[in-house]
């Protein structure tokens, strides 16, 4: 399990757009995205580099936690 922090996401619309994102990438991925401390945590075959680039795509800023 890979986990990133995303501080510009704040909402169910975020979250959506994230998982959505990573599982256009990887359909197989498994997205666990938490407001509390804003973290999305993805267990998934893509390396750090792709799912940072799937979230960037989203329209969020990820670094890894
Ligand atoms: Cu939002």
């Amino acid at each position: 399990m890979t986990r990133f922090t995303v501080p510009d996401m704040s909402c169910g619309h975020c979250t959506a757009a994230i998982e959505k994102e990573i599982k256009s990438a990887d359909s197989a991925a498994q997205v666990a995205c938490d407001l509390g401390d804003h973290s999305v945590s993805v267990t998934s075959t893509l390396d750090s580099a792709a799912l940072i680039a799937a979230i960037k795509q989203a329209g969020y800023t990820a670094t890894p936690a």
